[in-house]
């Protein structure tokens, strides 16, 4: 008997379908961030780095992507080790300008008709989201909040020239693209006024969002934020902020960042209760170490959590999955493997679990089975099945992908000096 019949055969005594949940896990598209292939830096610039924003990627493993070609690259090779086709999500940074300098409030569709075409080649759909980091105009902690009106007036311009730009990926591709809001704003210390920035934030947004963008092609989130670094005391764009924001604004989703809360305060507990109040969400899974360290995302309980949050509560098509991590420290298509995979593996953990039953158990008082079984169900042969989901994908099924990622470092990453 193969492994996979042995755990079919396991599944099946809980009431688990494991045929089923591999199906199902085949339809669950991951919108799989550029930016850890080159630490965040984009191509706005010759050699352009990471800056303000609150943001810090920290090692310097060499191979990092210089080029759109060499990120490309990058990510197909990511892609060819990650079972199913996913969504690739951008920032505007990432623009191609052909060597010319172009401002934020000057791009336009074509700088990422490149973009488009490798999407329409790989069969991948496209995210996006506006940069509001690493420019001389964010640079002194407000982009949308500012209070220089002509700051403000040039960020408004960049965030509906992204929604524009995201209108074109989906019209393009034939798959909505999630455009995702997140600004920096902030400040070291205390302010004194912590309303007005916010006020003007507010407006700021609803300029942006007052522009008409077809749904079927976007649909845009903001992103709240607790502190980031030389944003430790203060962050315009918080949590109460961008919820009570998109309660006035039902077309919005809210995104929740894993690392952007106080550290003992997970994401996973928070699904249920938006999903009361906002049509869709938006997560980025990331794995915050003590701080908002935006770690490679690894097959904890925090990750078993929240898939077991969107499979239990029949959310998959409300909650829209992103992950958003950046470690400079280690092979970074590696990274993007590691990542990709390990939110598959916990949304499968979550698809093989016989909720119903476990419903029943609860809803009759009996928490001890809860617990018990709970508890037994965690050492089930969930790898037997991760292995044939990997099998019928086409991809490596085990550690065999790592192989290839180091023969691609060899070949292709050592040659970028
Ligand atoms: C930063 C936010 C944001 C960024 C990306 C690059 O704290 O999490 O989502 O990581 O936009
Ligand atoms: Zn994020």
């Amino acid at each position: 008997m193969s492994n996979y019949q042995i755990a079919k055969e396991k599944y099946a005594s809980i009431g688990v379908d494991t045929d089923a949940a591999i199906e199902k896990l085949k339809k669950i598209k991951l919108s799989m961030h550029c930016w850890q292939g080159d630490d965040v830096c984009g191509f706005e610039k010759a050699g352009s780095e990471l800056s303000g924003g609150g943001i810090q990627t920290t090692g310097n493993y060499p191979g990092k992507a210089r080029t759109a070609d060499e990120l490309r690259a990058d990510i197909i090779k990511a892609f060819s080790l990650i079972p199913q086709k996913h969504k690739l999500n951008l920032h505007a940074s990432y623009l191609e300008n052909g060597g010319k300098f172009v401002d934020r409030n000057e791009i336009e569709p074509k700088h990422f008709a490149g973009w488009v075409d490798f999407a329409k080649e790989n069969g991948i759909g496209l995210d996006f989201n506006p940069t509001y980091f690493s420019h001389k105009y964010s640079n002194d902690g407000a982009t949308l909040s500012s209070q220089d009106s002509a700051i403000r007036e040039f960020w408004i311009e960049h965030g509906i020239r992204c929604r524009k730009i995201a209108e074109y990926f989906g019209k393009e591709l034939g798959q909505r693209c999630n455009t995702n809001f997140w600004m920096s704003d902030g400040c070291k210390e205390s302010p004194i006024d912590k309303l007005s920035p916010r006020i003007r934030m507010a407006e700021s947004l609803d300029k942006i969002f007052s522009v008409k963008i077809d749904p079927r092609y976007n649909k845009d989130s903001v992103e709240s934020k607790l502190f980031g670094i030389g944003s430790e005391s203060y962050v315009v764009g918080s949590h109460e902020f961008f919820m009570g924001y998109a309660g006035r604004h039902p077309e919005l989703m809210v995104t929740l960042d894993s690392g952007h809360f106080h550290p003992t305060e997970i994401i996973s507990a928070k699904i249920s209760a938006m999903a009361l109040f906002s049509d869709e969400l938006m997560l980025h899974v990331s794995r915050p170490v003590r701080w908002d360290s935006d770690h490679v995302v690894i097959f904890d309980d925090e990750l078993k959590a929240i898939a077991q949050e969107i499979v239990r509560n029949g959310l998959l098509d409300r909650v829209n999955i992103a992950l958003d991590y950046f470690d400079a420290s280690i092979n970074r298509v590696a990274a993007w493997v590691i990542g990709m995979r390990s939110m598959q593996k916990a949304l499968l953990n979550a698809l093989l679990e016989p909720t119903e039953a476990l419903k029943k158990a609860e809803l009759e008082g009996d928490f001890t089975s809860r617990l018990a079984l709970t508890e037994e169900y965690k050492n089930f042969p969930l790898i037997y099945v991760w292995e044939e989901f990997c099998n019928q994908s086409g991809v490596p099924a085990g550690e065999e992908w790592l192989a290839e990622v180091k023969r691609y470092e060899k070949d292709v990453l050592a040659k970028r000096a």
